[in-house]
């Protein structure tokens, strides 16, 4: 434990900022309300946090989850009761899903209020409805009504927060904030068995010391733990290729030297799908076995040749070692190594050809386009970080060459691309956001905050008038067509630029002008024909076609 502050005079709600603070957090992101209001006044007044209030629940949670992406850290999101906390839900339950720790603070009745006999505005059900929800897609949860009990709770449910690397659920009653506390601690990790980790890790060493063809296989949680240089050292000391999950893409992008490419089964590169699909050893880090990373596999990894870590637990074939930290096993693994020699030359793979030189003509865009402009883009300029949202746009950036990327690609939740933008942005850096016509509707206006905060994202939105995701699966159906909205149009009365393109001439020349626009977001909308999709979607989509037909029954 950190020690206490002398003399303290904490309330609850600067404890709590300062314990948030303490344990990396960086930035909040919220929307005031009356039950949150005292707590607002705090956080305005003290400054101990720099905050962002955004238009619309959805968006505080995505932005406050993308925040906490690219810290490899913690993000926050404050919400009022019951109207704003259950607004918050999908944000969360995403966030849970692709094991992004987000702190959601949501405000509460006082304990007068809940003897009042009434029912209380934005109750639902009970009083602690709210708390039973979040209890479902939160890793732990504390209700802040005891002062004497709370820098303890606090403490541990950011404690869980960062070692399960899931959201974590903080309930402030109003009329506790100014009551008198005392100093958030940093606990100590909870410990691990060092006989299991070495156990684990020789095992493992083993099996890939054995393996003629291994592989390791990357996904989010090596960034949620800050691993991703270890886990580099540790692919060339071992000479073993890596490739990314689909929920993975952009990891490892300071390392192009280690990573193959991104395994997309059918749907992706040959020579990737073979070094997954061949393997006689894989081991997975950090791994989430969902449908959208594995289901398009023509074979499927042999679980006796699987070494999978996640959630604080190992399994090697059909071993499980349980309670072993996925930072403390990619630490002994590297420090236990052998440096390998018998498979010279392996771990330099092929350099995936990313589509360069875009022709500046006056053709039309096609959604590949964009991917060839944003990669010369890149050449001229530099990478910038990325969030993508749903739709071809998160299969565009396939096409993009490795660049780190914060997308929902297990949960699928439209609605994340711009906030989760907005969130990059408060960390400081200047993100591009690829986003889509139908995802834009639903979150599109949350760029009308950048201007407050002299935030310049740059926004490249697929505008094919369509759900065209949904068409490729079911064309017949014309509730996929969408109205042309004119977003470009909108920019400027949301404190913007904005600029539609139909050409390629003219989507370069948007893209130059836009890195050299700073202080305003920049929106670039592509017009492009309803049909066209980027040549991975086309893959993907041909790929789960085959997969679902060799599913079907007789
Ligand atoms: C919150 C279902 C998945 S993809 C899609 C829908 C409606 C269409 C996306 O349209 P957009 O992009 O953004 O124009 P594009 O390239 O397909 O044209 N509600 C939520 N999440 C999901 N995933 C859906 C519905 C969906
Ligand atoms: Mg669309």
């Amino acid at each position: 434990m950190t020690g206490k502050r002398a003399g303290s005079n904490l309330t609850l709600a600067t404890s709590l900022l300062q314990g948030l603070k303490d344990h990396g957090a960086r930035e909040l992101f919220g929307i005031p309300g009356d039950f949150v209001l005292p707590l607002f006044k705090v956080i305005e007044e003290s400054g101990i946090l720099p905050h962002y209030t955004l238009s619309h629940e959805p968006g505080v949670g995505f932005a406050a989850d993308a925040a906490a992406r690219y810290h490899s850290g913690i993000g926050v999101a404050v919400v009022t009761y019951g109207a704003g906390a259950f607004n918050l839900v999908n944000a969360v339950a995403g966030a849970y899903a692709e094991r992004s720790p987000v702190v959601v603070i949501a405000g509460a009745p006082g304990a007068g209020e809940r003897a009042s006999g009434y029912l209380l505005h934005h109750q639902a059900r009970t009083i602690d409805t709210q708390c039973a929800v979040f209890r479902e897609i939160t890793c732990d949860q504390a209700v802040l009504n005891d002062p004497a009990r709370a820098p303890l709770e606090i403490a541990r449910v950011l404690r869980s927060a960062r070692e399960r690397s899931l959201p974590v659920y903080i309930e402030v009653p109003r009329d506790m904030v100014g009551a008198k506390t005392g100093a958030v601690p940093v606990l100590e990790r909870r410990a691990h068995d060092a006989d299991a980790l070495a156990e684990c890790t020789d095992e493992i060493l083993e099996k890939l010391s054995q393996a003629s063809s291994p592989v390791i296989i990357v996904d989010v949680e090596i960034r949620r733990f800050g691993l991703e240089d270890q886990v580099a050292a540790l692919a060339r000391k071992l000479n073993i290729p890596v490739v990314t999950t689909f929920m993975g893409r952009g990891l490892l992008s300071a390392s192009p030297d280690v990573v193959a490419g991104t395994y997309l089964g059918a749907a992706g590169e040959a020579e990737v799908t073979r070094l997954v699909e061949d393997a006689d050893a894989a081991l997975l880090l950090g791994v989430i076995l969902s449908d959208t990373n594995f289901a398009l596999s023509r074979r499927r990894i042999d679980p006796r040749h699987a070494m999978l870590a996640i959630d604080r637990e190992v399994r090697v074939g059909h071993h499980a070692y349980p309670n072993l930290p996925i930072d403390a096993l990619v630490e002994a693994l590297l420090a236990r190594a052998k440096p390998a020699t018998g498979r010279a030359g392996r771990v330099r793979p092929p350099a995936p050809a990313y589509p360069r030189n875009m022709p500046a003509d006056d053709k039309p865009c096609a959604p590949s386009d964009i991917a060839t402009a944003v990669n010369d883009l890149f050449d001229r300029h530099g990478p910038m970080p990325m969030t993508a949202d749903v739709g071809d746009c998160l299969f565009t950036a396939m096409e993009i060459e490795n660049t780190e990327l914060a997308a929902p690609g297990y949960y699928a939740g439209m609605g994340f691309g711009v906030p989760a933008g907005i969130g990059v942005a408060a960390t400081g850096r200047r993100p591009l956001i690829l986003v889509g016509d139908g995802a834009f509707q639903m979150t599109g206006w949350e760029l009308g905050n950048c201007r407050r905060y002299r935030l310049d994202p740059i926004v490249v939105l697929f505008n094919n008038r369509s759900w065209e995701m949904l068409r490729v699966f079911q064309p017949e159906s014309a509730f996929n067509d969408l109205d042309d909205w004119q977003f470009a149009a909108l920019a400027t009365s949301l404190g913007g630029h904005g600029e539609r393109v139909t050409t390629r001439n003219q989507l370069k020349q948007a893209l130059d002008a836009a890195v050299a626009r700073r202080g305003v977001f920049s929106l670039i909308e592509v017009m492009l024909p309803r049909g066209a999709t980027s040549k991975t979607l086309a893959r993907f989509v041909q790929g789960f076609k085959e997969a679902r037909a060799r599913q079907a029954p007789g």
